[in-house]
């Protein structure tokens, strides 16, 4: 018979082991506000394009008034799958059009006005240009968004209910035929005069009130569940609060949406930067022209941007933790300019360049300090490639050292950081520092990360970089860290 000592003590080693073996270090709690499934799906495509198109294209003008006469319209060798080919070859993943931009001309036959392609002379009236470029969309494997804009300066009832009624009628219009559709963008702009029917006069609406937009949203949603509201005021995306192509350099995805609505004036700082305590999730998206306006204007051609801008433009939008919505509009032939493909084509070519190879893929990773024993939130998970999985500091860890170190002396020009935002953002300030000659020298401080966040830095040759999370709002998770 075992002796009670020795007994009890095997049984307490049992126990013990039995323990180790059950109680799993548990995930962070996530820190409210955290993105909705379709909101990460957002997250990740990162860029894609805006075509602003209409009669503007052929009068030269950047707001229609609403009395172009819809011959005008006259695309002569119209090619959406060459705008659709272009915009996917420069590494962008979806087309947003103008369905109808303020003047009211729509681009596809509506049943509910006659401004619209069927009174044009192209394809004698029977172009449907919603049609052509989501079916070209379809065709390239990109998705496919709507901008409808709610000012209508050709509507006789505009500023009355009834234009409300027919605003929804063209959503469904638009939804039914047209979808799946990934992204409605509701224009926050209103200039106040305009034709309206002829009358030729100054109309304010009550941005806040007018269109009523908890029941206008639902209709769509009724038809496109998954459907993402970009507006000033959100619900599921903010606008950046300006056209330059820059989100704030800290960018809150957080933001509390009751101090937001749609054409709301004097938050576009609130809107560049988000606010740290905001409430709800509401993530920034950059709009910038390609071009000094939103149509094509031939004087323009010699202004489109270089490709050295375009690229400065992706790090201060998708590089700060945004998406970049880059406006590309097709010139009075109905094509893509010859100088915005070269443009968009030297950009590729950067973006191919700089982030061709990650460095950091499969490379060694120290943290000091990491949640539990078990190997769920280790330091390696932020150099596997792969998003889904994180490195966690414990709960009341704010402060951290990660340390990456390649298999040899690499030049570095870009650190990539990715926060799992499934719980949250969190990190409230980081610096970058790189070893040479022994010892640690700092080139980056920067403060948020979010989705992602790309620090550029002087080149440098280097083994090991260290990231040190010098503040954040609760424990640090990291999805993700790179090199280039
Ligand atoms: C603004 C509009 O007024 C411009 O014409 C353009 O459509 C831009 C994207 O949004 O509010
Ligand atoms: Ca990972």
């Amino acid at each position: 018979m075992m002796k009670p000592f020795i007994f009890i003590s095997s049984l307490c080693f049992l126990l013990f082991l039995n323990a180790c073996k059950t109680t799993k270090t548990s995930a962070p709690a996530a820190i409210l506000p955290v993105p909705t499934e379709k909101q990460i799906a957002w997250h990740e495509m990162e860029q894609y394009a805006f075509i602003h198109f209409t009669t503007n294209t052929f009068t030269g003008k950047e707001w229609g008034y609403g009395d172009e006469n819809p011959s005008i319209f006259n695309p002569t060798a119209l090619d959406a799958d060459q705008w659709v080919k272009v915009i996917k070859d420069a590494g962008l993943k979806a087309v947003i059009l103008t369905c109808k931009h303020h003047d009211g001309f729509t681009l596809w036959p509506s049943k509910f006005t006659e401004h619209s392609i069927k009174a044009s002379p192209y394809k004698n009236g029977n172009g449907d240009l919603v049609k052509e470029v989501s079916q070209a969309c379809k065709k390239y494997g990109l998705k496919f968004g709507i901008y409808l804009s709610p000012w209508d300066r050709n509507h006789p009832d505009y500023g009355k209910p009834a234009y409300v009624e027919y605003y929804r009628n063209q959503l469904k219009e638009l939804f039914t035929a047209y979808g799946p559709v990934f992204e409605m963008w509701f224009d926050g702009a209103n200039g106040g005069d305009g034709y309206y029917g002829g009358k030729r006069e100054k109309r304010s609406i009550r941005g806040a009130t007018y269109y009523d937009w908890p029941r206008t949203l639902e209709i769509v949603r009724d038809i496109e569940p998954k459907i993402i509201f970009f507006s000033d005021a959100g619900p599921d995306i903010r606008w950046v609060g300006n056209e330059r192509g820059v989100a704030g350099r800290t960018n809150w995805n957080n933001i509390t949406s009751d101090t937001l609505y749609a054409g709301k004036a004097g938050i576009e700082n609130l809107l560049n930067t988000g606010h740290e305590n905001g409430k709800n999730w509401i993530p920034a998206e950059v709009d910038v022209s390609i071009r000094p306006g939103w149509f094509y204007h031939a004087e323009e051609d010699a202004k489109v941007k270089s490709p050295e801008k375009l690229f400065e433009i992706y790090l201060s939008s998708v590089g700060r933790g945004s998406n970049l919505l880059l406006n590309i509009p097709p010139d009075r032939r109905g094509l893509i300019h010859e100088n915005d493909v070269a443009s968009l084509q030297g950009w590729k070519k950067l973006m191919d360049e700089a982030f061709k190879v990650n460095l950091a893929k499969g490379s060694k990773v120290y943290a000091n300090a990491v949640r539990g024993k078990n190997k769920a939130f280790k330091a390696g998970n932020l150099t596997d490639g792969k998003t889904g999985t994180y490195w966690a500091a414990p709960d009341d860890v704010k402060r951290a050292e990660l340390v990456i170190t390649l298999p040899s002396v690499r030049k570095i020009s870009y650190v990539t950081l990715q926060e799992y935002i499934r719980l949250g953002q969190r990190i409230k300030s980081f610096s970058v520092e790189v070893q040479q000659g022994g010892s640690w020298k700092e080139v980056a401080r920067e403060t948020t990360i979010g989705y992602k966040r790309i620090v550029k830095i002087d080149s440098v040759e280097t083994e090991s970089v260290r990231i040190k999370i010098l503040d954040s709002k609760a424990c640090p998770v990291l999805s993700e860290i790179a090199l280039f």
